[in-house]
């Protein structure tokens, strides 16, 4: 048989690559980036590859299942699609009948393909659906819209271009976004300047023209003295200081106490580095890019982090500019009309959201509200009873903190259901479980992306499902049919894409040839002078008034962190480059690779405990423990230990990933209630741990 291919959409991980899938005789024989996209350079990350051995592996779900034993005991009957379609139906049914609509809830994983689950919480009539992005980077979403009244993906990092890149708290080469690491590969190549601050030497420091190990916790201080110097020395762009910030003498005076000495001190940066350092920027400009962070659900603070960062990338004149950040234009932008909304078949509920955003909080933004204030509403039934709750994609099990607390707060469910592709705590925990096909037995829906030439693409399946699993549009059909909401219920992949692209002037057949459809040829570019932001006065505005109304400074005092009580350590976490998050350990291909995770610990703290390097460790938290080798290293603070995130299994089904390392939620009780007030999202790093050798 000869070879064929599809063009379609990696999902191993949120970054969703362009991807071009070859088959043969039925299998996936090889996986690339899309040809049609220059900055993929042909490449996909080695989870994009093992893409294949997700298909193959058998220990995923394979057919619906119904609970019968007691939740998380593992046992479940094989059920038709059409029972457990109809058992789901009914359950949501009789929940709304006793407790109204808005007992309905649904997380997801956010992202681009969300727009279907969405319309189904609308059809309902509930207003509770929740991304997971109180987990991840709501910080810096709330950090972009206080300052400029724009979310923070109406702009782009132009790395290819940029002359000096920043990262703090930001892991380009190991937390992969395979455009991002081949644009600053191109750039560093072409001399641009990278400086790494982090708690502990990634493979981005190994890259770095500067590294600036930091004190945990203390990034605020640095970027208060950053911007201290940048004003003093008068290092930052005029032009665009004067045309573009509102309040520029309110953060003037604000960061005089902010000296270089001063943030030494704190953070442990010598002042003559930290002085150097934003000379350094300033020669750059504005082709700089800091970037404001990713995974930034970290302290209390991590909201004045990144809201500092995008100051100075302000005060450099980087938006707007070549190599800095531009902004992103919308179909609407170039004369198109954008994709027709599922969304737009119902009217938005009318009903207060149950997590409190949009009232309680009139800061945050609506959309996504905040899942762990979803889960709050659970456990206490304030503001009103949340008894059907469906987890999209989603294992908050794994992601968010204290799952005993999580799990307690479920057993007040009437009805929890998963939709997955792989096994996870949460689908574990389920009383129906409804299989999601591997993204590359599946298609999506079309989605757009905004950028400088904006575009619509599409997931193509390259496969027909190997076992009992269905789409993404296939499960709200077969659920809405069972709910009054025909208008969701779609005959076949065409009739949804059909819908989406009504009025649009793009058809079904224009993504055939690369999987996107263009809009526009020449890029969009908003210059200097001629693009306005989304305030009132279309300038960034140092003092938000929407956050001062909720009581919550614009210029907040620098508080210091806590130090670990003696003989503890803060618990840290990030990514590896062969994992995603925790559902790629029982993968066979990427397992074999890296089995578990280690625990880092600074070669002069752990000689105080007598650790040596590859000893079998015991972590302990409240009376929590769970062992991990240690892996001893000069590369991370003295105050902190730091895991890879996703590790620790449970699960009997997972027979490679049972067991292996140490999960960093478990160690987080009452993390949930632990939040950045002004951010909206958890302080995963506020807890401490003891660590012992075992012997
Ligand atoms: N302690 C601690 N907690 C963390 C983190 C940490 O580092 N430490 N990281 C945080 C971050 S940054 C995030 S984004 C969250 C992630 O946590 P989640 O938002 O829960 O996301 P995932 O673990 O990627 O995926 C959730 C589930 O969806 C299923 N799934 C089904 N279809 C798809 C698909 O098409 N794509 C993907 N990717 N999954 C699918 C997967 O099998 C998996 O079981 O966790 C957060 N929580
Ligand atoms: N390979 C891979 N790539 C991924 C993912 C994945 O799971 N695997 N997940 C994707 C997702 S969902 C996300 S959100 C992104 C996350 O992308 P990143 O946010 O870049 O990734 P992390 O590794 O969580 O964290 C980055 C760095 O923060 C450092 N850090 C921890 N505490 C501090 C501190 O107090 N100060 C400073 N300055 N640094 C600190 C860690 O040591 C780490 O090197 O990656 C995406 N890409
Ligand atoms: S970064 Fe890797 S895993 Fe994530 S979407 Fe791209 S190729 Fe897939
Ligand atoms: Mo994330």
């Amino acid at each position: 048989m000869t070879q064929e291919f599809v063009y379609s959409i990696c999902g191993m991980c949120t970054v969703r690559c362009p991807i071009q899938v070859f088959t043969k005789n039925g299998q996936v024989d090889f996986i690339k980036g899309n040809p049609y996209v220059p900055s993929m350079k042909g490449a996909v990350c080695p989870r994009g590859a093992a893409g294949k051995a997700l298909i193959n592996d058998d220990e995923r779900p394979q057919t619906p299942l119904i609970r019968t034993g007691n939740r998380g005991e593992g046992k479940w009957r094989k059920v038709s699609w059409d029972e457990a379609f109809t058992y789901t139906a009914d359950r949501l049914n009789i929940i709304r009948e006793k407790y109204g609509d808005r007992a309905i809830a649904l997380t997801d994983r956010g992202g681009p393909f969300r727009d279907i689950h969405r319309a189904f919480l609308r059809g309902i009539g509930t207003p509770n659906y929740c991304n997971h992005d109180s987990s991840c980077a709501r910080n810096v979403q709330h950090a972009a819209l206080s300052l400029t009244g724009m979310g923070r993906k109406s702009v782009k990092y132009d790395l290819k271009n940029a002359r000096h890149v920043v990262l703090q708290t930001r892991n380009i080469f190991e937390a992969i976004n395979v455009q991002e690491v081949n644009d600053l590969t191109d750039a560093l190549e072409k001399g641009c300047k990278l400086t790494v601050i982090d708690i502990r030497a990634n493979i981005s420091a190994t890259k770095a023209s500067r590294y600036m190990q930091i004190r945990p916790g203390t990034d605020y201080a640095l970027n208060l003295a950053v911007i201290h110097e940048i004003i003093g020395k008068k290092l930052y762009n005029k032009p665009f200081v004067e045309r573009y910030i509102e309040e520029f003498s309110e953060l003037e005076a604000f960061v005089k106490q902010y000296t270089p000495q001063w943030a030494e001190a704190e953070t442990g940066i010598p002042a003559s580095q930290i002085s150097e350092f934003a000379k350094e920027l300033s020669d750059a400009q504005p082709s700089v890019i800091w970037h404001p962070g990713w995974m930034t659900a970290r302290y209390k603070d991590s909201f004045y982090v990144s809201r500092t960062i995008y100051i100075i990338n302000a005060l450099l004149g980087s938006y707007g500019a070549k190599g800095g950040l531009p902004f992103v234009a919308k179909p609407a932008d170039v004369g198109n009309k954008g994709l027709k909304e599922f969304m737009s078949l119902y009217p938005k509920p009318k009903e207060k959201r149950a997590d409190g955003v949009g009232w309680k909080y009139p800061q945050f933004e609506e959309g996504p509200g905040l899942a762990h204030l979803l889960f709050q509403a659970m456990e206490t039934g304030e503001p009103y009873p949340v008894k059907g709750y469906i987890a999209y994609r989603h294992d908050p099990l794994m992601g968010f903190p204290d799952p005993d607390r999580l799990r307690k707060i479920w057993d007040n469910l009437d009805l929890l259901v998963s939709v997955t592709f792989s096994w996870s705590d949460t689908a574990w925990y389920s009383d129906v479980v409804l299989p999601l096909s591997p993204y590359l037995e599946r298609e999506s829906i079309i989605a757009t992306k905004n950028s400088m030439k904006p575009h619509f693409f599409v997931r193509q399946r390259a496969l027909a499902p190997r076992y009992n699993t269905k789409a993404d549009w296939e499960i709200v059909s077969g659920l809405a049919t069972r709910m009054n909401l025909p208008e969701l219920a779609f005959e076949s992949i065409e009739d949804v894409w059909n819908f989406q692209l009504e009025g649009t002037g793009v058809t079904i057949e224009d993504f055939k040839k690369s999987g996107m459809a263009q809009l526009t040829d020449k890029a969009v570019n908003k210059e200097f002078g001629s693009f306005k932001f989304k305030t009132d006065s279309g300038k960034i505005e140092i003092i938000s008034k929407k956050w001062e109304a909720a009581g919550i400074e614009s210029l907040k005092p620098y508080v210091s962190p806590a130090l670990p009580p003696k003989g503890e350590f803060r618990l840290t976490f990030g990514r590896c480059a062969v994992h995603t998050q925790g559902h790629t350990v029982n993968n066979p291909m990427l397992f074999e690779i890296m089995p578990e995770n280690v625990l880092w610990i600074n070669n002069h703290a752990a000689e105080q405990i007598n650790v040596h390097d590859g000893d079998l460790v015991k972590v302990t938290k409240d009376g929590y423990s769970e062992t991990i080798r240690a892996k001893l290293t000069d590369g991370i603070h003295p105050d902190a230990v730091f895991v890879v995130h996703g590790f620790g299994h449970k699960l009997p089904i997972e027979s490679r990933a049972f067991g292996k390392g140490l999960a960093d939620n478990a160690f987080m009780k009452n993390g949930m209630d632990i939040w950045d007030p002004a951010g909206g999202a958890i302080a995963y790093q506020e807890h401490f741990v003891k660590v012992e050798k075992v012997n």
